[in-house]
């Protein structure tokens, strides 16, 4: 167990973590990676986190949550990340998407959606991304344009975190309605859509799974396409012009998820290399006796302890209600790479038996980590937002 506490409140998420894994993860984990049709959402899994209270527990429970703070959020990012990130994702994407609907909604928008999103009632998903407008994420293409009592929406997003399943999406798009003169990221709105209506798609509105997934495979990643679909107009989220900074104030948020994403992975890759190297026996010896082992140990545990020093104060100065994008994007840049580096390390410890998926998790730890320092901001994005702050 390499994993210690910067705060006392730490310990019993941890424990509660341990006890649904035992119970829930850890009989299924395998099935849900490897099972025939990867590509399919587990949403009895999703239902169970839910159900588990695991689900949306940042919001106060007056909202169906449990209220925790960042930093114990941040905990429960890293334990489920111990035992399955795939499985972690469930949950961190329900998180990202609510989240702006809690911060940013209506009191109306809020009631009706955060509870549901919290139980895991209402599937949401964070719909940012399209074909050209990734990182360039001020380059939306996507279009709503008001038309009396509703806005007529149109365009095209892709690698949607449950974007083919979601019930409600966080919608950003381009609305136009200034002289056209704005700033680009000043054009750029964000709109509740209630895409199904009796578990169907609403018309105006076609999803598809993306395919072959390299890892995070009981979450599935969506495409979406708009064809004149009709959203109210009292579902615009905030004010007009004001998405792009929703957009990045939630991906703050998010960030720091993702570091304890990577800081739970290379936790795990760590551990599971130790008890790896106290058993293996190679040239008379267990293969923690050669020095060549020993150094990656100890780089994969020095490095650890950095990026948990990262992660921890990212997410207390989120308690502490200070700016934090810096942190955030520091933290994240350096779990994501450090989760690389550990399970690499892993892997070589493990050799063939860390390559073949059926003899060990290195394998699937692996393939689940390298969207880490892709998603929610690339490493450069992350570089970019910490040049640009020291640049200024
Ligand atoms: N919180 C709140 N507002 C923010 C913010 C933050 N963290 N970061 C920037 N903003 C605001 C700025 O204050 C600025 O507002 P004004 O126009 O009122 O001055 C506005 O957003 C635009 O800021 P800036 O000009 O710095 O943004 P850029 O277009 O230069 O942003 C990057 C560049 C690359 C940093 C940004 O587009 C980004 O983070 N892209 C990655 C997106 C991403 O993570 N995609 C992954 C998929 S989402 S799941």
């Amino acid at each position: 167990m390499f994993r210690y506490n910067a705060d006392n409140s730490q310990q019993a998420i941890r424990d509660r973590v341990a006890a649904f894994a035992k119970k829930y993860i850890e009989p299924v984990s395998r099935d849900l990676d490897h099972r025939d049709d990867p590509d399919r959402f587990a949403m009895d899994m999703y239902k169970t986190l839910g159900k588990e209270g695991f689900i949306g527990m940042k919001m106060p429970k007056e909202y169906g949550g449990s209220g925790v703070s960042s930093l114990e959020y941040t905990t429960l990012v890293e334990e489920l990340c111990y035992y399955d990130p795939a499985v972690c994702l469930l949950d961190a994407v329900a998180e990202l998407a609510t989240y702006p609907i809690y911060t940013f909604g209506t009191d109306e928008q809020k009631k009706k959606y955060v509870p549901k999103c919290a139980s895991g009632e209402l599937i949401p998903a964070f719909v940012l991304t399209e074909p050209d407008a990734g990182s360039d994420a001020v380059n939306q293409k996507t279009t709503a344009v008001l038309n009396g009592d509703h806005y007529v929406v149109n365009g095209e997003k892709i690698f949607i975190m449950h974007g083919d399943v979601a019930d409600i999406l966080v919608l950003f798009l381009k609305i136009e309605d200034g002289d056209g003169n704005e700033k680009a990221s000043r054009k750029i709105s964000a709109l509740l859509v209630e895409a199904r209506k009796d578990g169907k798609l609403i018309p105006g509105i076609k999803v598809s799974t993306l395919k072959k997934k390299m890892g995070m495979r009981a979450a599935t990643t969506g495409r979406l396409w708009f064809d004149n679909l009709k959203v109210p107009k009292e579902n615009l989220l905030g004010e007009v012009g004001k998405g792009f900074k929703i957009a990045m104030n939630t991906l703050d948020g998010a960030r720091v998820g993702v570091a304890a994403q990577g800081l739970g992975v290379a936790e795990r890759a760590l551990q599971e290399s130790v008890d790896y190297a106290k058993k293996r026996i190679c040239f008379g010896q267990p293969i923690g006796k050669f020095q060549a082992i020993q150094w990656m140990i100890a780089d994969m545990a020095t490095q650890i302890e950095a990026a948990r020093g990262l992660a921890y104060r990212a997410s207390q100065m989120q308690d502490k209600g200070e700016k934090f994008s810096l942190e955030a994007a520091k933290a994240k840049l350096y779990c994501s790479e450090v989760a690389k580096f550990c399970v690499d390390k892993a892997m070589q410890i493990h050799a063939g038996y860390g390559y073949i998926g059926e003899f060990s998790i290195i394998e699937k730890l692996y393939r689940d980590q390298r969207i880490m320092e892709i998603y929610e901001g690339t490493s450069e994005v992350q570089r970019l937002v910490i040049a640009g702050s020291y640049l200024r």
